[in-house]
């Protein structure tokens, strides 16, 4: 496994401070110091191939709305490489707008492993689902099941049998799930993005209108998931 703290795209950014390693080693992973976070991978432009620009426009339209409400709640976009198409559109991009890197950040890890692997306290991640909402299939959606174990399976099937593009199911983590224990992940937010790719369910065949729109519709149940539980 790759130690992202050691990337220069991380430095700086988080945690381990000493405050934090005490509450932490009495058994807990987000300290009472840490705001409520959501770690979120970009939505559909993988797998479902939605075009990066118009996604990265998207996301810092979504997170700036997001982050000009009140309270202290916190995103951070991951992916996994430090070249990252996305995460560099989507930096320079709130840069731009002044987004405030206090509640706004990206960050190069694998969201299954941000605070064993990378030292940063997540509560919430964000999973880029499919419409069956089954384990499977590549991607991020692959990894959170994997790492989430069966307890995850279990309780996604309790809250909902499928997704609608554009749409978030939230899923509280049982505390047997390794993503729980491990990590300190509470919740699980399911989302479906629009699709762009011929050989995947429900493609819009290139139409950005009905995309975009799906696009913005999936992080507003996304963010508002996100407010429900951080509350
Ligand atoms: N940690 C952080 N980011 C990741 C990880 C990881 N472990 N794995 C992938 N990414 P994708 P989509 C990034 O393809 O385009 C699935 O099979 C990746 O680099 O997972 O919405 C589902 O079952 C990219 O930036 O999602 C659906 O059928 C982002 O996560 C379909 O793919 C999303 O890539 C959804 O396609």
């Amino acid at each position: 496994p790759v130690n992202v703290s050691s990337f220069p795209e991380n430095a700086g950014k988080d945690l381990m401070k000493g405050e934090d390693l005490a509450v932490r080693s009495a058994g807990s992973h987000v300290s009472l110091n840490d705001p409520p976070t959501l770690a979120f991978p970009s939505i559909s432009t993988s797998d479902f191939q939605f075009d990066h620009e118009k996604a990265s426009d998207i996301i810092v339209e979504k997170v700036d709305e997001f982050v000009n409400k009140p309270g202290n709640a916190r995103l951070v976009l991951v992916d996994l490489s430090p070249r990252s198409k996305i995460l560099s559109l989507v930096k320079a991009k709130a840069a731009k707008k002044n987004i405030d890197p206090n509640k706004f950040f990206t960050f190069v890890g694998d969201i299954t492993r941000l605070y064993s692997g990378g030292g940063l306290s997540c509560n919430v991640i964000a999973n880029a689902a499919n419409w069956r909402l089954k384990p499977g299939g590549g991607g991020v959606n692959a990894a959170i099941f994997n790492a989430g174990g069966p307890a995850l399976e279990v309780a996604t099937k309790e809250q909902a049998k499928s997704l609608q593009p554009g749409r978030a199911v939230v899923v509280p983590l049982p505390s047997n799930s390794p993503l729980f224990s491990r990590e300190g992940i509470t919740h699980v937010i399911h989302v479906l993005g629009p699709n762009m790719n011929p050989q995947r369910p429900n493609c819009l065949d290139n139409d950005y209108i009905t995309g975009c729109k799906v696009l913005r519709d999936t992080y507003t149940s996304l963010f508002e998931g996100f407010a429900s539980v951080a509350r």
